[in-house]
């Protein structure tokens, strides 16, 4: 059985927010367009509380797009974005949420980034997905959003390693783009068995 996964389609990623992704909202009309050709729609949110150990902010002597290393790794540092209860973390208001059956959110713990919907970028602490597809009978996860090279690349090589096929809709996500991370995210997902397919294949 498969699954719509919608990535991050918020406020911030979107134009004129905190971090916008480049073209980021363009792809609103096709996510709503493969809605209707699913029965299970599952969406995430980025939910960071004020002062994430993730904000540039939060650092001293640190710019947005610096890297810092935390305890699980190194850490690129972003603007203050998808703060809780911010206009920005809302989803964007053209997007057809009323199907949405179940809504993770992310990046919720003050110390810690979750880029994956399964897994908090400790590598370690589960959000529940992966329990909750499983109980549904999910085998299959067609993957749309933002960021193809942050949320979206790891929800999808994380979403292969708990055991899923992962799908990524070519023509429905749309990249940040940090010194080529988008070329590299893309040969990541590849060598880890994305199936890369169009919406037109899903549509037609
Ligand atoms: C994301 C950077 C920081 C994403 C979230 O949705 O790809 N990127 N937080
Ligand atoms: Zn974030």
């Amino acid at each position: 059985m498969k699954a719509l996964l919608i990535v991050d389609i918020q406020y911030d990623f979107c134009q004129g927010g905190a971090l916008a992704v480049p073209d980021g909202d363009t792809i609103i009309p096709t996510v709503n367009k493969l809605i209707d050709h699913f029965d299970v729609i599952v969406q995430t949110q980025d939910w960071h509380p004020e002062g994430h150990s993730s904000f540039a902010s939060s650092h001293q002597d640190k710019e947005p797009f610096d890297t810092v290393e935390m305890d699980y790794g190194t850490q690129v540092l972003w603007p203050d974005h998808c703060v809780q209860g911010s206009k920005g973390a809302e989803f964007h208001e053209d997007l057809n949420t009323l199907k949405s059956q179940v809504i993770i959110r992310k990046g919720f713990r003050r110390a810690i980034d979750s880029y994956s919907t399964f897994f908090e970028n400790d590598q370690k602490t589960a959000t529940g997905l992966t329990g909750y597809l499983k109980q549904r009978g999910i085998t299959d996860l067609y993957t749309v959003g933002l960021a193809t090279d942050f949320c979206v690349k790891w929800s999808i090589l994380d979403g292969i390693d708990e055991g899923f096929n992962m799908h990524i809709v070519e023509d429905a996500v749309k990249g940040i783009d940090l010194d080529g991370s988008l070329d590299e995210a893309w040969d990541e997902m590849k060598k880890k068995g994305v199936k890369v397919t169009q919406s037109e294949d899903i549509l037609s």
